[in-house]
């Protein structure tokens, strides 16, 4: 079979891929970032500055994520006809050839689709998913650097080549751009605030208590208001009109949620680092956050001594304001800067010492 339409010709493939890797190269990388902060490996280590960093870093993994989706399927069109070329297999590159394909096609879908539900909070699979969205990115990259080996060649030759102007082919770039463009715009604002109000599409523009979202209600963490709660820290007690007598910070600081949504806030309350030397523990000590939530993934979480260190790193007891909405983690939670918001912990109710 020959294929002449301008949509099925190297050079239209050439340049989709091209910005498809670019897309797929960002979202690995942030891929990781995210990862790693959440399951820091000894040698790592997350700056808690600029405040916006990993919200910034989220962002970027999202964004590229919804980008690569027309990349993707634009990248497939052109070559579509090729996929269906007899025979199957001609010699053994061939067939290694015609096998990353298989292998990265279904691994960069898996990743696509797997984020979107994900954003969209829906848990339809059965797996896990931040364990199996991350094992399936190596796979997908490996086949994504097979790839890149094998088509070199040919993707010099169609970038290079000084073709006439072809107008459709033209055409078909446009519409793919443009397809990209427009997914971003109508999903972005759930991290960029300027387009919060454009985004039609996006996951999470309903506005939560005190103008921010809620990931996990009070009720559905089974967590309700303790009269006789008391913060304990390295074995001391305090009580939350302690806490309100200490000095209070007040900073603008984001809760960037892993499932893709993040916004700013203005948070008051006490640094985690006064309320560990008011009982007695070494500045810059790393802390278990743990919560009156008694089951869920998310109860508690690592404050490493770089987080614990940062005047901003805030034991929050208001919010935009007003006293924390029992949905937002009252009476207490932890807001520090350039985190996931998967662990700034709402209900925080003790602080162990690492
Ligand atoms: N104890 C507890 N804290 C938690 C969670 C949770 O499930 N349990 N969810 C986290 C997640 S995933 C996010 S994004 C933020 C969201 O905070 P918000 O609901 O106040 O917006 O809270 C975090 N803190
Ligand atoms: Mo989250």
């Amino acid at each position: 079979m020959k294929f002449r339409s301008a949509a099925h010709n190297e050079k239209a493939t050439a340049r989709i891929g091209l910005w498809l890797g670019i897309a797929f190269l960002v979202c690995f990388v942030t891929g990781l970032i995210s990862h790693a902060i959440q399951h820091p490996p000894s040698w790592f280590f997350w700056p808690s500055r600029p405040v916006n960093f990993y919200r910034i870093t989220q962002g970027l993994h999202v964004i590229s994520g919804v980008a690569a989706i027309p990349l993707l399927l634009a990248k497939l069109w052109s070559v579509y006809p090729k996929l269906f070329e007899r025979p199957l297999v001609k010699s053994l590159p061939h067939a290694l050839e015609r096998g990353s394909i298989l292998v990265l096609s279904g691994a960069a879908f898996f990743e696509l689709v797997t984020g979107i539900f994900n954003v969209a909070q829906n848990y339809v699979f059965t797996f896990y998913f931040p364990a199996a969205h991350y094992a399936v990115a190596w796979v997908a990259v490996g086949s994504i650097l097979v790839h890149i080996a094998v088509k070199l060649p040919v993707v010099r030759r169609a970038l290079q080549r000084d073709t006439s102007p072809d107008l459709s082919r033209r055409a078909f770039l446009r519409t793919t751009w443009l397809a990209s463009g427009v997914a971003v715009v109508a999903t972005a604002g759930v991290t960029v605030p300027f387009l919060r109000n454009v985004s039609t599409l996006a996951w999470r523009s309903a506005k939560g208590p005190q103008g921010v979202p809620v990931n996990r209600t009070a009720a559905a963490a089974g967590v309700t208001k303790d009269p006789s709660w008391t913060l304990e820290v390295a074995g001391k007690r305090f009580t939350l009109d302690q806490l309100s007598a200490m000095p209070q910070t007040t900073a603008d600081l984001p809760i960037a949620c892993v499932e893709g949504w993040s916004q700013s806030a203005s948070w008051t309350g006490v640094p985690v680092a006064d309320v560990l030397k008011a009982a007695g523990v070494q500045p810059g000590a790393a802390v278990q956050v743990h919560s009156m939530e008694q089951n869920g993934l998310y109860r508690t979480s690592t404050l490493p001594g770089e987080h614990t260190k940062d005047p901003l790193t805030l034991l929050a007891l208001r919010c935009n304001g007003e006293v924390l909405d029992m949905d937002h983690g009252y009476p207490c939670r932890i807001i520090a800067p350039s985190r996931p918001g998967v662990l700034q912990t709402k209900w925080v109710n003790r602080l162990e010492v690492l």
